[in-house]
């Protein structure tokens, strides 16, 4: 069985969990407690198996497989059932390019270390650290905003009527935004396509809340 190692609160790592449960596989769970005693990805045993010290780590039998988008493209590409990508070229594009702008230019610039070490090494305030992360993620999801809204591939989900990577990519940064008091009234669109995800299973399962390790 496939093993799963994350953090209820980990956005990289629900995304992991919603691809697992929207292809029905089990998995077990290993949790890693990224405050605790400093974080536990810093420990050595964690740090070998990902030496980047990030979560999610998904062990397939021998394999150690890393970063979240490449874990759940390759779990498509194992069990192709049900798609989370279409066949069409410049569709699969127009998903990766909507799960990238999340999981690239919003998630890295807001990620926990990113944060600490705003706030501990470059000593700025509470509300600065704040006002960072407010800054890219409004940023970062007001693109996004525009772009759905305008664009006719957009459906119930971001592109069609079933969920794809690009769904699997935007729930856990809104859940994320509103962990920290961002208003999303501004993002009509991004709250629609979200509630069409979190009246699924396999979204709804893999919140954060839902995690056995929640606190
Ligand atoms: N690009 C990576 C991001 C992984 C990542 O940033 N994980 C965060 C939790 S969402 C983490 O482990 N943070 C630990 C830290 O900041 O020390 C992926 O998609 O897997």
């Amino acid at each position: 069985m496939m093993k799963l190692f994350g953090y209820f609160r980990s956005s990289a790592a629900y995304r992991v969990r919603i691809a697992l449960n929207l292809k029905g596989l089990d998995y077990e769970r290993a949790y890693v407690h990224l405050t605790r005693g400093g974080g536990e990805q810093f420990a050595p045993e964690y740090r070998a198996l990902n030496p980047q010290s990030l979560v999610p780590v998904l062990q397939d039998g021998e394999a150690t497989l890393t970063q979240s988008l490449a874990i759940i493209e390759y779990l498509d590409e194992m069990y192709p059932r049900p798609p989370l990508l279409p066949l069409d070229a410049l569709e699969r594009a127009r998903i990766r390019s909507l799960a990238l702008a999340i999981a690239c230019e919003i998630h890295p610039l807001n990620n926990l270390r990113v944060l600490r070490y705003l706030q501990h090494t470059l000593k700025v305030s509470e509300e600065q650290k704040t006002a960072w992360y407010h800054h890219w993620v409004n940023t970062g999801l007001e693109g996004l905003e525009t772009r759905l809204a305008r664009d006719p591939a957009t459906a119930k989900f971001c592109h069609g009527d079933t969920p794809t990577l690009a769904d699997i990519v935007l729930v856990p940064q809104l859940g994320n935004a509103r962990r920290f008091n961002i208003d999303l009234a501004p993002y009509p669109t991004l709250t629609r396509i979200e509630a069409s995800c979190l009246a699924l299973d396999a979204f709804k399962n893999a919140m954060p809340e839902a995690q056995p390790d929640v606190e």
